[in-house]
């Protein structure tokens, strides 16, 4: 691999150039979101796009490092805000960073019987710990965006999350978010 440098726009997190993408929409995520039915009439109808991954590739070997970037757009199934799926690295031991650039958002992670979240915005720099499951939404009006950087032979884990969900998520109450236990119930941790 040869040193390279790429163009960041910090306002919209487009990543130029990029050798990979991902855009995942509503019906991406069939039963990730707590309200089953106005995930299904969203799907069936528009079909929104939820986020987008923007990624420059590199080899999947130890030692590299993947650059990406992560738009989620704004918006909600039932009360519950865009998110992404979530995932726990294939290779538990491996960690990340994230640095918010655009729109306010929230990180969700759990590890085992413990959970937490970090709320982010331009600026914010989050580290996922190895072995520590994340997901992020949007609980803005604007996409929120952010750069991820993780080992590149770190893998990913989504059947998981699929299977067992998030222990926490994150609901529009009034005009902002609460964080709830996915069963329902105020977690009283953040307002
Ligand atoms: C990769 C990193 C991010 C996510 C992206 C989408 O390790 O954590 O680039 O892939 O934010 O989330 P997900 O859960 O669909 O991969
Ligand atoms: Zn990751």
């Amino acid at each position: 691999m040869e040193p390279f440098a790429l163009a960041l726009d910090l306002a919209t997190g487009r990543l130029a150039p990029h050798t990979s993408s991902i855009v995942r929409r509503v019906s991406d995520m069939r039963g990730m979101y707590a309200d089953g039915e106005a995930e299904r009439q969203l799907a069936s109808g528009g079909d929104p796009v939820v986020y987008e991954v923007l990624q420059y590739d590199v080899p999947t070997e130890s030692g590299q490092l993947v650059c990406c970037t992560t738009v989620i757009h704004a918006g909600l199934v039932g009360d519950e805000y865009f998110m992404t799926k979530g995932h726990f690295h294939e290779k538990r031991e491996t960690g990340e960073v994230y640095l918010g650039l655009a729109g306010r958002g929230y990180l969700l992670l759990f590890v085992d019987d413990r959970a937490a979240e970090l709320e982010m915005g331009p600026g914010t720099l989050a580290y996922v710990p190895p072995y520590w499951a994340h997901r992020t939404l949007n609980v803005g009006d604007e996409p929120f965006t952010f750069l991820g950087v993780y080992p590149a032979d770190a893998g990913h884990d989504y059947g998981t999350i699929e299977k067992a969900g998030f222990p926490r998520r994150v609901v529009r109450e009034g005009s902002g978010p609460v964080v709830v236990q996915a069963s329902g119930e105020a977690t009283g941790a953040v307002g």
